[in-house]
């Protein structure tokens, strides 16, 4: 019998994508080691895939205590806790579960800009307390169909969005940083996109590249009636300038499934009136879960057998 290919784990993937790396491969339980860094000396040389998630650091250190490594499968579709550059310079193939997370993620953008909008949260309320036969009717709230929706970043992630926005009756524009061949226009000034957007939202990959891409001035451009909606990461929005106009309403409303400090988000940021939170969710369904780890899996398992990855992210030039 061959011997197993030796797989550094990371992060633990849901039991059935655990299960079939087991079939396929020795499993360096890195995830489940007392001293981290001693286990790394130990089993890293040889070692030549690890399965992870985007966010687990993968420092350029620990990359020098993995010298025959070759393939990072990672199991979500953001990877800014990565040295992407150092990846970049060896040549190590890297694989995220974007295709996987797609639909979970942009039914969470559009069920943000639809709560957001007809204020389901205190709608809700609204009927609980009792308050409906108190005090009367909720207030009128704004309409969905007939406006104009900027997004940023039109990845796999931002695509889905679109068509999910056109059937709503939306108009959808973009702003990504290479160009693209959509059919959708592409606005190459985000402070311009944000003005004539109602809504915007961010789906950009995060990293030191997008920090604080929506600046002040888009959000000021966005403006008192319109809403930001981010399911990519807290770091691509200044988030001091988030809570300065929403606070003196320079802008109108923020929907986010993302937050700069997680799992303990800025308060004075999340208990504001005209702000929706969810606790970074959005794939957080039992079937995108499984897919994720499915297709992290899988990419490991081509990967040894010498077949073409199947979700390759293309890392250069940088
Ligand atoms: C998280 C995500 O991985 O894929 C991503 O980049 O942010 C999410 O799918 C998931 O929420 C686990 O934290």
């Amino acid at each position: 019998m061959t011997e197993k290919p030796e797989l550094m784990v990371m992060t633990t993937l849901r039991p059935q994508a655990m299960a079939r790396l087991e079939d396929h491969c020795t499993l360096l339980r890195w995830d489940e080691a007392g001293d981290r860094e001693d286990f790394l000396r130990c089993h890293g040389p040889g070692c030549r895939a690890v399965v992870t998630s985007g966010h687990v650091p993968l420092t350029r250190g620990m990359l020098d205590a993995m010298p025959d490594l070759r393939l990072v499968s990672c199991s979500s579709a953001g990877y800014d806790a990565f040295d992407a550059d150092a990846l970049a310079e060896r040549g190590i193939a890297l694989t995220n579960t974007s295709r996987a997370l797609h639909d979970d993620v942009a039914d969470t953008a559009m069920m943000l800009i639809l709560a957001a909008r007809r204020a389901l949260v205190p709608a809700e309320a609204h009927v609980r307390s009792g308050a409906w036969a108190r005090d009367g009717a909720f207030p009128l709230q704004r309409k969905v169909a007939g406006t104009q929706l900027g997004i940023v970043g039109m990845g796999t992630i931002g695509q889905s969005i679109a068509t999910r926005a056109q059937a709503f009756g939306m108009q959808v524009a973009y702003w990504n940083r290479s160009p693209r061949d959509l059919p959708w226009p592409q606005v190459p000034d985000l402070v311009q996109l944000a003005r004539d957007s109602d809504h915007l939202v961010a789906i950009v990959a995060g990293g030191e590249g997008t920090r604080g891409l929506i600046s002040e001035r888009v959000l000021e451009a966005l403006g008192p009636e319109g809403l930001f909606v981010n399911v990519a990461r807290g770091t691509v929005v200044d988030e001091a300038a988030l809570i300065a106009t929403l606070t003196d309403g320079r802008l109108g409303a923020a929907a986010l499934d993302v937050y700069e400090n997680e799992p303990a988000p800025d308060t004075r940021l999340t208990g504001l009136p005209n702000v929706l939170n969810y606790p970074h969710h959005a794939s957080g369904t039992v079937e995108t879960r499984d897919a994720m780890a499915g297709l992290a899996a899988d990419n490991v398992v081509a990967f040894f057998a010498g077949a073409p990855l199947i979700s390759p992210v293309d890392l250069g030039p940088r």
